[in-house]
């Protein structure tokens, strides 16, 4: 059986008030051609679908008819809720993507529930988004340590792995479909999805999937890798490059694939698209600023600029009104940044990954009043949990 594996579309998301659902809606078309060329017979979704919960109207018309197309060529579709996704909605859908041939799973489902779907030798494991709050019970979140957590985590998931592939047998073609972070992947230069849910902290460790899977799919980190040799697991990638911390030149896309029942998948390709418009971080010093200003007007996708120097706001105002496609411009303080520029996810502390979020999120470093705040907020939720 022919398989495309896709993850991570993320339609309706915005990067500073650009909407990138006409980007994403385009990829999706080179997705079609590629299913009717390669004669693909199951589409694969591995979650974050949707870029958040309210779902906008023109995005929820880009999956419809998308799903219309797909149904014309005769292809299902098959999926899971990411951590982004509008999981009630997509759970009010069932009947509705039934009539496409389509099926997304909102929740986690155990093997003895239908978490297992089977279509003819095919058996598809589907494996939802779980935080680490579904799966570590709120009590035990307060109780135990990180570390405690971090092990109750990784736990719980070998266990759900386990019961979704009891749906397995050596003469079926065995396929797993998750949202997931799994230890040792490759965090860098997938920027985008970096959010407290990403960093090693709640990781799978891959010797916890399943042998008998013929194939995983995953999504959650937008970098396309394999990242498992037995079972065979890959994450394809995002469609498009979402946000500017995600590599301009980091790979991304789909996975092709045979699946035959009673063997590891064969990739026959890995897919590194260029869909959508690049996103590129220029960092010029002030004084490089008029003499390099060509090379950034000239970039042909959605431009940051990094200014080393003081803020100014007058000139940022400038810059942004003059330049159409300059999204942001930030100011950075000599050095501010440089000693933490090798960290890696799993080593920055709460605070330091919440200054990366604001200012991946907000394009400018947390003022100190609010790190303030946040230090306090972190400190009466650590003592309700000490005294709880
Ligand atoms: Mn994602």
């Amino acid at each position: 059986m022919r398989i495309l594996h896709t993850a991570d579309w993320h339609l309706g998301k915005t990067l500073k008030g650009v909407d990138r659902t006409p980007e994403i809606a385009a990829a999706l078309e080179e997705v079609l051609k590629i299913v009717e060329e390669e004669r693909v017979e199951l589409l694969v979704a591995a979650g974050d679908l949707f870029d958040r919960p309210q779902v906008p109207a023109e995005a929820e018309a880009v999956f419809f008819d998308f799903l219309m197309r797909l149904k014309e060529l005769g292809v299902p579709l098959l999926g899971v809720a990411g951590n982004h996704d509008p999981r009630a909605r997509i759970a009010a859908w069932r009947g509705v993507l039934g009539l496409f041939g389509a099926e997304i799973e909102a929740e986690l489902r155990f093997f003895e529930e239908g978490g297992v779907r089977e279509r003819g030798a095919l058996r598809a494991a589907l494996l939802p988004f779980l935080s680490e709050r579904r799966l570590v019970k709120a009590a035990e979140l307060m109780e135990k340590d990180v570390g405690e957590q971090q092990l109750a985590y990784a736990e719980r998931m070998r266990k759900v792995l386990e019961n979704l592939a009891r749906g397995f047998s050596p003469r079926t073609a065995n396929l797993l479909v998750g949202h997931l972070t799994l230890e040792g992947a490759n965090l860098k230069l997938g920027g985008g999805e970096f959010t407290f849910y990403v960093g090693n902290s709640y990781a799978v460790p891959a010797e916890a999937l399943p042998t008998g899977a013929g194939y995983v799919a995953l999504g959650h980190i937008h970098r396309q890798q394999r990242v498992s040799d037995a079972p065979l697991a890959y994450y394809a990638g995002s469609l498009i490059q979402l946000d500017f911390g995600e590599g301009e030149d980091a790979p991304r896309g789909a996975i092709l694939l045979e699946l035959e029942p009673g063997r590891p998948a064969r990739v026959l390709e890995e897919i590194q698209a260029r869909w959508g418009k690049p996103l590129k971080t220029f960092r010029f010093s002030l004084e490089e600023l008029e003499r390099r200003a060509l090379e950034l007007e000239r970039f042909p996708g959605y431009a940051k600029l990094a200014l080393k120097g003081r803020p100014d706001p007058v000139l940022r105002e400038r810059l942004l009104s003059e330049n159409p496609h300059l999204l942001e411009v930030v100011f950075e303080v000599e050095d501010a940044r440089e000693g933490s520029g090798s960290a890696e996810a799993e080593v920055l502390g709460v605070e330091e990954a919440y200054r990366r979020y604001h200012e991946e999120t907000y394009g400018e470093a947390p003022e100190e009043a609010l790190i303030r705040a946040f230090r306090r907020a972190r400190e009466e939720a650590e003592d309700a949990a000490a005294s709880a």
